[in-house]
């Protein structure tokens, strides 16, 4: 067992940094150390071996993250801005690394953390049917789906900490109400359909975003966007299977295939947040190129998307103003009730003050495990300190 670390520049760079080894590991919650053995990104590696860790989602990260580069340069800095907007114009990554306007890293955090508690507070409506799945099979699916949800909260905690926010910052905002997550986390899962159409609408409705964020300007979101478009489409799938079942069922299958199609479908609209015109953050993210599309244009995409596979179903859209658009081969809506979406947004839908206060139970029962994995890290730390 030995730390592969101290190639000289390396070490000048931690001297500059001000930073110990230990420190840095502690600042990385001990997520560096893999088989008694430190991992430092930076080093140059083998092809084999990068090869082997590209196909370890831990690892993408780590490969792309420096924890010894200037991650808070963020004084003016008229050179920085230059590269900044020459990579910005490239349509190329911003790397935690650059230097970046401090608007743009507020918006990147925003919006990442926000994604990230979306997909940790989500498990919470499904994880409320596993226990009632209907067969074995369902019910093996349905844990599987909800881990990935956990999987994808994680990815992203880890990409808006190479911003320099620790994940523990980000869920203490959560837990204080400072800062949101979707919208649609906050209705009840009343039935075994609702697994149905949560897979279908809501995991439909947030790969249609996903995959546009793939091309997003932040490097490490774009990449953590790549593995959690592949999965989601998978749980898009089980959704479709689940209602597939349930509308070439019996009668009352397809009822309640329909009551929570009637009861999901314009919560899943409202997901892709306000009109454009009313919207606070769009043009500013769009010209930093963190937001590649609007919200109206990606809400119309989906429903474009969706409303052929609700006819495959025979599920009615519970929309009468519906309507196919022959000019621009578009289905046109009626209006959101955006007096729902805002009161939801604010902390007063169907279940916002059990979601967070779960969450927070969640956080507090969990405090043993985190002091276990702490004093493991340090344990290892220590091993390392001796045998370097
Ligand atoms: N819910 O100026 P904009 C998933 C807020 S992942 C709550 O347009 P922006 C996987 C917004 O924060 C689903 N708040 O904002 C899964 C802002 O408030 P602020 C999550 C909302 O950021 C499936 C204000 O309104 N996906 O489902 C919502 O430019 C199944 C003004 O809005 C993402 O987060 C809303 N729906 O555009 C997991 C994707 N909409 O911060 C489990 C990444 C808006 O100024 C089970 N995020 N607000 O106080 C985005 O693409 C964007 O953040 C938008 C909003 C499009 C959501």
């Amino acid at each position: 067992m030995s730390a592969s670390l101290p190639s000289r520049k390396r070490g000048q760079k931690r001297e500059r940094q001000g930073r110990s080894l230990r420190e840095v590991l502690r600042i990385l919650g001990g997520t560096w150390i893999r088989g008694n053995r430190l991992e430092n990104p930076a080093e140059p590696r083998s092809e084999g071996k990068k090869k082997l860790l590209a196909n370890e989602r831990s690892f993408v990260m780590m490969i792309e993250f420096d924890p010894w580069s200037t991650v808070k340069n963020r004084d003016i800095d008229d050179e920085g801005q230059q590269k900044f907007d020459d990579i910005i114009a490239a349509d190329e990554k911003v790397e935690p690394r650059d230097w970046m306007p401090e608007g743009y890293r507020a918006t990147v955090i925003r919006q990442m953390a926000q994604h990230a508690h979306s997909e940790v507070i989500g498990m919470q409506p499904e994880a409320n049917w596993i226990l009632r799945a209907p067969t074995l099979l369902r019910k093996s699916i349905l844990i599987a789906k909800v881990q990935d949800e956990a999987g994808h909260g994680l990815y992203l905690y880890s990409a808006t900490e190479t911003l320099g926010v620790s994940r523990h910052e980000l869920e203490d905002l959560l837990h204080r109400g400072r800062q949101k997550y979707s919208s649609i986390f906050n209705y009840p899962t009343l039935s075994w359909a609702d697994m149905g159409t949560i897979g279908w609408l809501v995991d439909g409705a947030a790969i249609v975003n996903q995959i546009v964020l793939q091309g997003t300007s932040y490097g490490p979101y774009s990449r953590a966007m790549v593995k959690i478009c592949k999965e989601e489409s998978f749980h898009a799938r089980q959704g479709f299977s689940i209602l597939m079942a349930l509308t070439s069922g019996s009668d009352a299958q397809k009822a309640m295939a329909q009551d929570s199609m009637d009861r999901w479908w314009w919560p899943a609209l409202m997901m892709f947040g306000p009109h454009d015109s009313e919207s606070t953050h769009t043009e500013e993210s769009m010209a930093w190129k963190i937001k590649r599309m609007s919200n109206d244009d990606l809400r119309q995409k989906f429903i474009d998307q969706t409303v052929p596979q609700a006819h495959y179903l025979g599920l009615k859209i519970p929309d009468p103003e519906l309507r196919f658009d022959s000019e621009t081969e578009q289905w046109r809506t009626g209006e959101i009730d955006w007096d729902e979406f805002w009161a939801v947004v604010k902390g007063d839908g169907p279940l916002n003050r059990e979601r967070i206060s779960h969450k927070v139970r969640a956080w507090e029962d969990g405090a043993w495990v985190r002091a276990g994995a702490s004093a493991y890290a340090d344990k290892q730390v220590e091993m390392l300190d001796k045998s370097a």
